[in-house]
């Protein structure tokens, strides 16, 4: 598929942006010029996944889709359970209802909005136990998002398993920075989450991306295929959650799969309370056939997933030989410019991330995400903001989307804005919603 994009003049990208709050969010896509606010239901769908939308069966119960999505799960992740949700924190939604009672805890490498917005729902208390290093940008590691184990073993020893309700793993961290953790670490992980009889849940949302990051960095899988190493990732843990909006090539969806039944049957019979019959839940019968073809597309060659991360690589590559200051190495599905060095005049307070974000897109019409103070939110109870050590701003790369002409527009646009970034004001908040503020709140420039 193609499609038209226009770029709005300078003027016409002001008062865009005004108009929104200087919020990306909040922009109209037909403002846009190039588009890298996610790589969420923005990947181009292959011949044979559009087929499969021809091929839809939309009955109520037992779709002939479904079954073919419950495959595909099967032979490439090989849970033998799979609850189907809307996207993924559908699929957060019901594992937290289940298996989290109000004061018990959470582990996670590192907290994603949408999941520690369902754990804290529920009752239950975050804690971050990613490694130090992930919190420092300029520090090149090859898996910055490692749980820090002896954290991890430290807080079970405190609370004691029956306090605590999951491990949460997400792969390819997001909010590190796209950053891996390796076989290594998750095997650690899993013994001593087994030792203490506690499930692990990975986050599996970009686990191929992590799968091949394990391929290239990671001493002694060299030589196994993607396919090979998501399934070993898989075998350490209890269950998954996905947004299948990302690796799994569609434009909406997601999943919940297991090997538990105890969870298995728990989260399916929720699903028709929140999301739809389950052997459907919220998608269609078309959705779930591009969704079963595109989670075999995904691992089927090394070649895509390749061409992927190394796009990815390339267009940080630009930035960061003009000194443009960026988390190092670059992630998997996006650059991460560190915006409290590139707007190092600016107080944390004045959201230099979310300043940033409107910045580019009035020098270039290119839309990016804030990923940092805005994004961090409140605590819940003292309702303090959390405040973040990392203040960042993602450039998200859509999957077979972009030709590298047009990343290399948009580097050549911040490389610009790059040397006149002191002159760049920051922002006020004016409006500010109570749950996931980053996505509707309004600001004004100082
Ligand atoms: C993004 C998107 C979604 C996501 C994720 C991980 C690791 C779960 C989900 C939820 C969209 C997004 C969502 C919240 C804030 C900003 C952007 N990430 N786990 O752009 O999945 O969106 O399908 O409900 O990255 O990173 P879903």
């Amino acid at each position: 598929m193609v499609e038209p994009v226009g770029l709005l003049s300078r003027a016409g990208r002001e008062k865009a942006i005004k108009e929104a709050g200087y919020n990306t969010f909040l922009l109209k896509s037909r403002d846009v010029f190039i588009d890298l606010l996610t790589d969420s239901g923005t990947s181009a769908m292959s011949d044979r996944q559009w087929a499969g939308i021809m091929l839809g069966d939309e009955a109520y119960a037992g779709s002939e889709n479904f079954y073919n999505l419950e495959k595909a799960v099967k032979d490439i992740y090989g849970f033998s359970y799979t609850v189907p949700t809307h996207q993924g924190r559908g699929a957060e939604h019901l594992m937290a209802r289940v298996l989290i009672s109000k004061g018990q805890h959470v582990l996670s490498n590192m907290y994603f909005t949408t999941s520690r917005e369902h754990v804290e729902r529920q009752g239950g208390i975050w804690h971050d136990c990613i490694i130090a290093d992930a919190h420092d940008p300029q520090k090149d590691r090859p898996f910055k998002g490692n749980f820090d184990i002896k954290k991890t073993a430290r807080l079970v020893k405190r609370f004691g398993k029956n306090k605590i309700s999951f491990i949460r793993a997400e792969a390819s961290c997001n909010m590190s920075g796209g950053q891996p953790f390796s076989m290594k670490n998750l095997e650690g992980l899993s013994a001593l989450a087994k030792r203490h009889e506690i499930p692990i849940i990975m986050d599996a949302t970009r686990a191929a991306e992590n799968a091949y990051f394990i391929k290239v960095r990671e001493k002694g899988w060299e030589k196994f295929s993607v396919k090979k190493i998501l399934k070993n990732m898989m075998r350490l843990v209890d269950g998954i959650t996905v947004s299948s909006k990302k690796d799994n090539l569609v434009n909406i969806g997601g999943f919940l799969a297991t090997r538990n039944k105890k969870i298995f049957e728990e989260t399916r019979s929720l699903v028709v309370v929140y999301e739809g019959l389950h052997t459907y839940g919220g998608m269609s019968g078309r959705d779930m056939e591009a969704l079963a073809r595109g989670i075999r597309e995904m691992v089927e060659n090394d070649s895509h997933i390749e061409h992927r991360v190394k796009q990815v690589e390339w267009f940080g590559e630009l930035l960061k030989n003009e000194g443009v200051p960026m988390v190092l190495p670059v992630g998997g599905h996006a650059v991460y410019l560190d915006a409290k060095k590139f707007l190092a005049h600016l107080p944390q307070n004045q959201y230099p991330a979310q300043t940033l974000a409107a910045a580019i897109y009035e020098e270039c019409g290119v839309r990016s995400m804030e990923r940092g103070m805005v994004s961090a939110g409140r605590d819940t109870k003292t309702g303090r903001e959390h405040g973040s050590k990392l203040e960042l701003l993602r450039l998200t790369i859509p999957r077979r989307v972009y030709t590298n002409d047009h990343l290399g527009y948009a580097a050549e646009g911040i490389i610009d804005l790059f040397k006149k970034r002191n002159e760049i004001r920051g922002l006020k908040m004016t409006y500010e919603p109570k749950q996931l503020r980053f996505f509707q709140a309004k600001f004004r420039r100082i």
